[in-house]
């Protein structure tokens, strides 16, 4: 799915800022239909925001169900005679949207956008009222899964992810434009071969029978570098300047529609990075050169906003990650908004994408993130419409981000279930979906550590190991000395079943900030550091391991639990972004500074 850009043929206008908001606890807007109008004594709310910490009630933190966003927007008289689109960037984990009185979406996934062809309901000229209704209950079908326990306190929200469970309109909502006839997707595939870069692509339009396609590409200083006609194909780019982890050179792909006029019909730009993506035995390869991934999980997670996209706390968290000279990070738990990709493509960020399909693991926690006593596959819990639910969570996701020379893996999941039959059945079907999605890119999940290499039945399927291990902290803990011995020896064993290149996805120990001791012990910032320093002697005894990622950049939001301190406290900054003492080891392991 394209993004909407600013072309000499299409408009946007951002309908951010303050929408009028009604929580619906009692679950009656539907049906007294108020997308017609809110209830008298709606509030106001941020767009885009998480809705769970703007106000003090904790009955709107923890709400479960509906609540609805509505504004007004004058669509500009100028757009008469265009194609009008109403776009989100994502909306918590579904939605339906109306405008004035007509139904114009309905979307299912919290992560990925969405948008609806609008122009036959709107008049260019007039004032339009735009309705969501933001649904951000979690079930056995939805991902990721959950479920409402009815206690007799009322419904509770249940689920096997370790982060607060922040809903609403999180990312911009664009009105747009396009001609009638235009183009809808552009797909890229890039090569190199020596000092020549390849670029593959197809041009996919509507309406366009008459029109020729044209591309031109042109590099960073905007001189042209090759041009073609028609709506797929090649173009050779000579001495080229690739993309890089660390310098995210960027060429620009023109793509116009033309018919007998002088000026195109449809113009959309592209930022394309020339590279190569490729898995060699146990090497992960970037342009045909070993990468070894440095950086973190992280969260979209800062205070008050939740998981709103705020574009100071992505240019800082970045300016931190680059501070410490971290190279990649994993969008762990689902995509990330659009921006954080385009600034990974320009500063050549890499990133491993991954989908919402977390918390598919009712083994997991022991109790700890959420009510157990469940089968993970079954036809009653995740089944085959939750199969079918998470890879359209997949296809959604290569669909938005293909393009993005950052990404460079895709992750399917984190922590599933990967060491029973039904685990297999699961994944197998999913695992071809993501091939067949992208043929270009490797894909991979990642394994929870009660899946070890004798244990689990899927990774055959997969390009990479990614492992999430907690050595030193759930087991082992405060033993830095044994942690480190079963740390080696369960890297030993999966080099010897798949000999296939590891990342390490996960590690690392719940810290808190300014709590000291002379000894390294669990929660203080010596166990943290020495911790991490213990693991990655390990990984540099470990030529198969390609990665470290620690777990987590930053503290972050959680559900309450007797083993999270106001939320889960694994990062190297605190959730304001404070550092912690183990910052100076990993900018003198990862950056060389003294
Ligand atoms: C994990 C999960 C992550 C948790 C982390 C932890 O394995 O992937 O979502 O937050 O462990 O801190 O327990």
């Amino acid at each position: 799915m394209l993004a909407s850009r600013d072309t000499p043929s299409r408009e946007r206008r951002s309908l951010d800022g303050l929408w009028r908001f009604a929580p619906d606890a009692e679950g009656v807007g539907r049906d007294q239909q108020w997308w017609e109008g809110l209830p008298a004594g709606s509030r106001e709310m941020p767009v885009p925001a998480s809705y769970n910490d703007v106000y003090p009630e904790a009955d709107l933190h923890d709400h479960i169900g509906d609540v609805w966003y509505q504004t007004d927007v004058r669509v500009p008289a100028s757009w008469a005679g265009a194609r009008i689109v109403l776009r989100f960037g994502s909306v918590t984990h579904r939605a339906v949207v109306w405008v004035d009185g007509t139904q114009v979406a309905e979307h299912e996934g919290g992560y990925t956008p969405f948008e609806a062809d609008i122009t036959a309901i709107v008049e260019p000229g007039s004032e339009h009222r735009v309705t969501v209704v933001v649904d951000n209950v979690l079930n056995w079908q939805s991902i990721p899964p959950g479920y409402v326990e009815d206690t007799p306190d009322g419904p509770r929200q249940r689920y096997w992810h370790d982060f607060f469970n922040y809903a609403g309109i999180h990312r911009t909502v664009w009105l747009y434009t396009t001609p009638p006839a235009h183009i809808s997707d552009v797909t890229v595939v890039t090569g190199l071969d020596g000092s020549t870069g390849t670029v593959g692509y197809r041009v996919e339009s509507v309406s366009a029978d008459d029109l020729e396609v044209r591309v031109t590409l042109t590099d960073a200083g905007g001189a042209e570098v090759a041009r073609a006609t028609g709506s797929a194909g090649e173009v050779a780019v000579g001495d080229v300047h690739p993309w890089r982890p660390g310098e995210g050179y960027l060429y620009d792909l023109a793509v116009e529609l033309w018919g007998d006029a002088d000026a195109p019909v449809d113009s959309y730009p592209l930022a394309i990075g020339i590279r190569t993506v490729e898995v060699d035995g146990a090497r992960f390869l970037i342009n045909g050169e070993p990468f070894y991934f440095t950086g973190f999980g992280k969260h979209e997670d800062s205070a008050l906003r939740g998981k709103g996209h705020d574009n100071v706390v992505m240019l800082h968290d970045f300016a931190l990650m680059d501070w410490l000279g971290a190279n990649s990070f994993r969008t762990s738990h689902y995509p990330y908004a659009e921006e954080v990709m385009d600034y990974c493509d320009r500063h050549g960020v890499v990133v491993i994408d991954e989908t919402p399909a977390v918390g598919l693991n009712m083994g997991l926690g022991g109790g700890i993130f959420g009510a157990q006593g469940f089968t993970t596959f079954s036809e009653e819990t995740i089944n085959a419409a939750t199969r079918e639910v998470h890879q359209q969570a997949i296809r959604e996701l290569v669909a938005r981000d293909k393009n993005h020379p950052c990404v460079v893996l895709w992750s399917i999941a984190n922590e599933p279930e990967s060491d029973t039959p039904g685990s297999r059945a699961y994944f197998e079907p999913l695992a071809a979906a993501a091939r067949e999605a992208d043929p270009s890119r490797p894909i991979g999940f990642v394994n929870v550590m009660l899946a070890p290499p004798d244990k689990d039945v899927v990774s055959d399927l997969f390009d990479v190991l990614m492992l999430n291990r907690y050595y030193g902290w759930y087991v082992n803990t405060g033993d830095l000395p044994a942690a480190e011995r079963a740390l080696e020896a369960e890297l030993g064993a999966w080099v010897d079943k798949h000999g296939k290149p590891i990342i390490m996805t996960e590690y690392g120990a719940d810290t808190l900030s300014g709590l000291h001791g002379i000894t390294p012990v669990p929660w203080n910032e010596e166990y943290q550091s020495a911790l991490l320093e213990m693991s990655h002697r390990v990984f540099d005894r470990v030529d198969a391991v390609v990665g470290e990622q620690i777990w987590n950049f930053a503290d972050f939001a959680t559900t309450p639990g007797i083993m999270r301190v106001d939320g889960n406290k694994k990062g190297v900054f605190t959730r304001e972004r404070r550092p912690k003492a183990v910052v100076h080891h990993l900018r003198r392991r990862w950056r060389g500074a003294s």
